[in-house]
């Protein structure tokens, strides 16, 4: 048992309420290796169950100093949250390099194969508050921060590589677009509404973005089945100072998934907990995810060539264009031990580089590069914050900078600055003019003015490319998507609007989502700066479908049971299961669990009105034929098949849940992905199936066109 269990369980009230009032027995108990509650200045305390008071029935007293520092603390523990990204789930792991890139970069964590590097991430979605809910439709965070041996070094980047806009100053009206309008305070965690989508809709620039987030790349299905990317053009700069573009990728090793719109409606009321649950369940049940690190390297030459401006972050490279060279990987193995000091603490900032990697001029950049320290002194509250534990450094670092709000390490020595005339003893940190971080010497002469340059003109070519990429599943999700966010906008012109910039990126998609819409009359196509470009190639590196995971690994199969039960088929099942990688929870009428045919007793994980199948990637239901009423009466679980056949899912059934199929009005309907088990043996044949994930043939049957 770890100490702080042990705290925890000496902290409970029961055990309180025997330890009150009586001094001698709290020292017994501190011997017993249990320690004592103590202020925040070591005092002992005696009784943490009741303020004092002026009599037993009096009022209590200002001078109770114990009350009063634990109230005090308490007042003020909450920090503001982040502006953006406030909802975010934190863990650590590490990262391996697979070759040495001393050719391109001189970055120390990428000098020697096998180089091990200390990681901490942070997922999180942008819009919603901290208490919102994790399958929002959003973008996802995905920030890293590597402790090299050269100091820190920060990808904060997303699960989309583009963005909404080109320069940093529109940044605060995207947000305050996207967020809860100021005057109700709502809608939460969510951009269908009319605020969003009107900036939107007069912001050009954001097609190809406004095309990703209605993609499913918006509702992962868990953070371990989402790629990443640093979105902007970086540069490495090897030891000669040559400089080489890169852009940074991450590659989920588990394959993609997204999960379907109405599946994440219902998960969110269902887990909101959803994504951060998984990770925390895999990580602890050892079931480590892994990205590998992938670098599109390119010279000037390419730059100038490339139809698209390098500095533009609405635009892609597409990998077909240039390969994503794999060079390491990232294994996240270790839950933080406390959510605030780590999750909430951790600051990232896209100004953490090390020597070898270097910025552009990328205007989206250049004006992250101010925002992110500003922001850590407002949520954080003092220049001090590199001192947490979660952001300093892990090399050794030492510079004259001092005190300050909460200053833990501070200068010990007589100088605290420099040049000084003190020896090695006393006189400090020095510079390294070879070893330092220095900036890669780009030449800039130019006249100074509010900019926009013209190469970055094509807002919809890149949009029409991901759209056409897409299988036709996924198409019909983006206008789904779209025609839903515009249906929740309650200003007509809007949603017009919207629907003559799809014009220029498809037309049958703006068709799609103009009936979806009940349009009167299409509108024109909206104007464009620059004819739309045909010819681009697709790229099926962007459809998820199409980079899916090779088997059932990873995934989740919620069985749903009743008494008498045929063990050999839940045992069977669980096997398989469990033989391709995969994790099984039962679902009962009653979490006690169920008793199977031959007496055994299943225990259940979740009871059936709080475990829906929405939690699973795969279901089976198994019933005896004397216990299937009971499937029959429930009404969640109907919900349970009926969603899971909604969501495309495999579902495995044997003989006595065919009654449950007719009451739920299944029974006809019933295809391929729908499997019978007979026997042990057909367990396998399903866990087998399962690993294509869904069956999307279904979908155009269990949906209005
Ligand atoms: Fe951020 N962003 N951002 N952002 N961003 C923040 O920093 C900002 C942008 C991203 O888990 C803030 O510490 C500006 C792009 C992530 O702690 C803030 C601009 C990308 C996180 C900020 C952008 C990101 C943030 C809020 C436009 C993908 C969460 C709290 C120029 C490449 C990091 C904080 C975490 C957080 C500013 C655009 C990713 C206010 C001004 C593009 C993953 O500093």
């Amino acid at each position: 048992m770890t100490r702080r269990t042990e705290t925890l369980k000496q902290g409970t009230i029961a055990d309180q309420k025997v330890l009150r009032g009586t001094g001698g027995e709290i020292h017994q108990t501190s011997g017993d290796g249990v320690e004592r509650l103590t202020t925040a200045q070591g005092v002992p305390v005696a009784d943490d169950q009741n303020s004092l008071k002026a009599g037993t029935r009096g009022p209590t007293l200002m001078e109770d100093q114990v009350f009063r520092e634990k109230i005090f603390h308490f007042d003020h523990e909450r920090i503001p949250e982040r502006v953006v990204h406030a909802r975010g789930f934190g863990a650590h792991g590490v990262f391996e390099t697979y070759e040495p890139l001393t050719d391109i970069t001189s970055a120390d964590l990428f000098q020697r194969k096998g180089e091990k590097t200390e990681v901490f991430v942070r997922f999180s979605t942008v819009a919603g508050n901290k208490g919102s809910a994790d399958v929002a439709r959003d973008v996802r965070g995905f920030a890293v921060k590597f402790y090299t041996k050269e100091g820190n070094w920060d990808i904060v980047g997303n699960n989309i590589p583009v963005f909404f806009i080109q320069d940093a100053i529109k940044f605060p009206d995207l947000i305050h677009a996207a967020k809860q309008e100021p005057d109700r305070g709502f809608p939460q965690a969510q951009t269908a509404h009319d605020n969003f989508w009107d900036f939107i809709s007069l912001t050009p620039e954001s097609m190809n973005m406004a095309l990703w987030i209605m993609s499913d790349r918006t509702i992962p299905r868990s953070f371990r089945f989402m790629e990443g990317f640093g979105v902007h053009t970086f540069r490495l700069v090897n030891a000669e100072g040559k400089s080489t573009f890169v852009k940074f990728h991450w590659k989920p090793k588990q394959g993609m998934q997204s999960v379907m719109w109405n599946e994440a409606l219902k998960l969110n009321g269902a887990d909101p907990d959803f994504h951060r649950r998984d990770l925390w369940n895999a990580i602890q049940m050892g079931d480590y995810p892994e990205w590998e690190l992938g670098m599109q390297l390119f010279d000037e030459d390419f730059a100038e060539k490339f139809d698209f401006d390098v500095l533009d972050a609405t635009k892609i490279i597409p990998e077909e264009e240039v390969p994503v060279r794999i060079v390491g990987k990232m294994t996240l193995n270790r839950v933080v031990d406390n959510f605030f000091a780590e999750t909430e603490q951790v600051a990232f900032h896209t100004g953490n580089l090390v020597p070898g990697i270097d910025f552009t001029n990328d205007p989206l950049l250049q004006g992250r590069n101010f925002s992110y320290l500003d922001t850590q002194l407002s949520r954080l509250g003092s220049t001090n914050f590199t001192h947490l534990p979660v952001n300093a450094p892990r090399c050794p670092f030492h510079h004259f900078q001092q005190d300050g709000h909460m200053a833990f390490h501070n200068p010990t020595t007589r100088a605290n600055y420099e040049p000084n005339s003190w020896g090695p003893e006393t006189g400090g940190p020095r510079e390294d003019p070879k070893g330092g971080f220095t900036s890669h010497p780009e030449e800039i002469e130019a006249p100074k003015g509010r900019y926009r340059s013209e190469t970055f003109a094509d807002h919809y070519s890149q949009a029409r490319q991901f759209y056409l990429s897409q299988t036709d599943t996924e198409k019909s999700h983006i206008a789904d998507a779209f025609t839903f966010e515009l249906s929740k906008v309650e200003t007509p012109a809007i949603r017009a609007r919207m629907v003559a910039h799809l014009l220029n990126v498809d037309e049958a998609l703006a068709e799609k989502v103009g009936t979806g819409l009940r349009l009167k009359t299409m509108p024109e196509p909206a104007e464009s700066a620059m004819p739309v470009k045909d010819g681009l190639k697709l790229s099926p590196k962007l459809s998820i479908i199409l980079n899916g995971p090779e088997g059932f690994v990873g995934r989740k199969l919620g069985v749903l049971l009743t008494d008498g039960v045929d063990i050999g088929l839940v045992k069977a099942l669980k096997q398989a299961a469990e033989k391709a990688g995969a994790m099984i929870e039962f679902v009962a009428p009653m979490v006690g669990g169920v008793e199977a045919s031959d007496g055994t007793w299943v225990e259940a994980d979740q009871k059936v009105n709080g475990g829906p199948s929405v939690l699973y990637d795969a279901v089976a239901i198994l019933a005896s034929e004397e216990e299937i009423v009971t499937l029959m009466q429930e009404s969640t679980a109907k919900d349970f098949v009926n969603d899971a056949f909604a969501h495309c899912k495999f579902i495995a059934y044997n003989a006595a849940v065919m009654s449950l199929f007719e009451k739920t009005g299944l029974a006809s309907d019933l295809d391929d992905g729908c499997i019978k088990l007979s026997v042990a043996d057909d367990a396998e044949d399903f866990i087998a199936a399962c690993a294509k994930l869904r069956v999307w043939d279904r979908e155009p049957k269990v949906k209005a066109a």
